[in-house]
């Protein structure tokens, strides 16, 4: 890792701080559930990480919204910031810390953070002329703008980037040395910071021209809703400035009894790729601190082909999906059908597929079918017998459990790749193979009387027990809830339910498994009951 001072910090995972302009929708819940997922898998291995989201609530954006409801920015920004927690805790959202941008302790870090700049030479009075970005609060040059017609027909000026308006900004503001870091951002870059790789060439093409120094600064009599610069109350500092400075309020920062700073992973939508992988880096590498260690981006949602919009009523409300298709059905559908690097598309009639095809008819249905009481009297865990694979089944067999233990190492992989969507991709596989496994040697057929099928029977719902075992501890990050009922169903012990030193198929190995004889938990019906299919034109989504 690019960080020093360690040791004996836990990983600090994050999210971006969501802006209260506005109430949480299918793309906030996207940001927040990957990074808990990041988290969740951390401690499955037995890994110690912490895990920060919050929200952003100063700036020009936020105080508009505020003026044009007519409220009072601090009560306006407290009624939103609970609705992005309630939401949260809503979908199990496993946080250790929400940071608030209107806090003490951050407003706290953010002063400290800009004198620290100051002292050590990155901050200079200067004059901004340019464009200014409202809706993105983004500062931009005369090259990423261009003018268009509004739905009016009227000519405006927008960010090329995003399509949003922008208006012309002359004022004397702090600047920010940015221009001197370029060698060191690009050194950075240098340690593959960046997930999935189509990011990290953006950021890499953005540092072939030279920087311009970053206004971080606007004078209080165009924004009052912020923090005023340390030094000068005639300033308020940039509310990206102030809302990257999150990450370290998060951290504890500036408490002198912690080390400053350490190793971080941010979760973020590609939208604003340019503050995370330019900005934050920078800022942190003038205050003397180690820049970020990972930041994994992601793309969007769109609905039935569009983009989400206010004005198209289509944004697509979180709680009402949780109503539909459950908090677990929502977390799924989103992790299995979304993807870092390109943009998804949300629709009812997707999400039902998805949702009746892996989650109640292969995980469902498996689950049922070797925990039935007509083909699992006991209810246990029957042992394995060795010596009673029927030799025409040796391959299928041999097949079949190579791509069990292969299993692990290749969700490990496309989650820390950040490719969450490909690890679910191949749990579902697995759980069909395990399905047809189950249906060509059909249990229910082998004869209770005749030693060598009661033998194979058992080793067969053994065999397909353990994969459950692997599927339900596997899926604990994506929908915490599920697997939950799963392993409860098997009777997996608490202790158990880790990837950490847990030997999966051990009985295969001729090694002893605590797992044989295990008794199953109470049968609470119904794993994931399946999903009616809207008609036509009922409900949009
Ligand atoms: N408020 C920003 C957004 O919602 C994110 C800030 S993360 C430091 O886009």
């Amino acid at each position: 890792g690019t960080g020093n001072s360690t040791g004996t910090r836990p990983h600090l995972i994050t999210t971006p701080i969501f802006y209260v302009n506005a109430a949480p929708h299918i793309g906030h819940v996207y940001s927040a559930l990957q990074a808990d997922v990041q988290h969740r898998y951390s401690a499955l291995c037995g890994e110690r990480s912490r895990f920060s989201t919050g929200t952003d609530e100063h700036g020009m954006k936020v105080q508009q919204a505020a003026f044009s409801l007519g409220l009072d920015p601090k009560e306006f920004c407290s009624s939103v910031s609970l609705k992005y927690q309630t939401m949260f805790n809503a979908l199990d959202i496993s946080y250790t810390d929400f940071v608030r941008t209107t806090e003490s302790r951050h407003i706290e870090a953010v002063n400290r953070f800009w004198m620290i700049l100051e002292e050590r030479g990155y901050i200079y009075k200067g004059t901004y002329e340019g464009w200014y970005c409202t809706s993105d609060e983004a500062f931009l040059s005369e090259g990423q703008t261009a003018e268009r017609c509004n739905s009016e027909g009227k000519k405006i000026r927008v960010s090329l980037e995003s399509g949003h308006q922008v208006h012309w900004v002359s004022e004397e503001n702090y600047m920010f040395r940015l221009s001197s870091l370029r060698p060191d951002l690009l050194q950075w870059l240098q340690t593959d910071p960046i997930h999935p790789s189509v990011f990290h060439r953006v950021v890499s093409h953005w540092l072939e021209e030279e920087l311009p120094d970053l206004s971080v600064s606007r004078q209080r009599s165009c924004l009052t809703w912020g923090i005023p610069v340390p030094s000068d109350s005639s300033h308020v500092i940039y509310v990206w400035l102030d809302a990257l400075v999150n990450y370290l309020t998060a951290a504890g920062y500036p408490d002198p009894n912690l080390a400053p700073w350490g190793p971080a992973t941010h979760l973020l939508g590609k939208d604003i790729l340019r503050f995370h992988a330019i900005y934050w880096p920078a800022f942190l590498i003038a205050a003397g601190l180690p820049p970020p260690q990972k930041l994994l981006v992601h793309s969007h949602w769109t609905c039935g082909g569009t983009k989400m919009s206010k004005s198209l009523k289509n944004v697509v409300d979180p709680a009402e999906c949780i109503r539909r298709y459950t908090k677990d059905g929502l977390r799924y559908f989103l992790l299995r059908h979304g993807a870092a690097e390109r943009d998804c598309d949300f629709t009812h009639n997707t999400v039902c597929t998805l949702l009746n095809s892996e989650l109640a008819d292969a995980l469902g249905g498996l689950l049922n079918r070797c925990t039935a009481s007509n083909i699992n009297p006991m209810q246990h865990f029957p042992h394995y017998h060795h010596e009673s694979v029927p030799t025409t089944t040796h391959d299928q067999l041999h097949s079949l459990l190579k791509n069990l233990q292969k299993l692990p190492a290749e969700v490990d992989h496309w989650i820390r790749k950040f490719q969450v969507n490909k690890a679910l991709e191949s749990i579902d596989a697995n759980i069909r193979r395990s399905n047809s496994f189950f249906q060509s040697q059909a249990p229910w057929k082998l004869q209770k009387g005749v030693e060598k099928e009661a033998c194979w029977k058992d080793s067969v719902l053994y065999l397909t027990l353990e994969s459950l075992r692997l599927y339900a501890t596997l899926l604990l990050p994506a929908v915490p809830e599920l697997a939950t009922v799963a392993l409860d169903r098997l009777g997996v012990p608490p202790n158990k339910r880790t990837l950490k030193g847990n030997s999966f198929f051990a009985a295969t190995r001729g090694e002893s498994c605590s797992f044989q004889g295990q008794i199953f938990g109470p049968d609470r019906g119904l794993l994931f009951p399946r999903l009616e299919r809207s008609k036509k034109n009922t409900v949009r989504i």
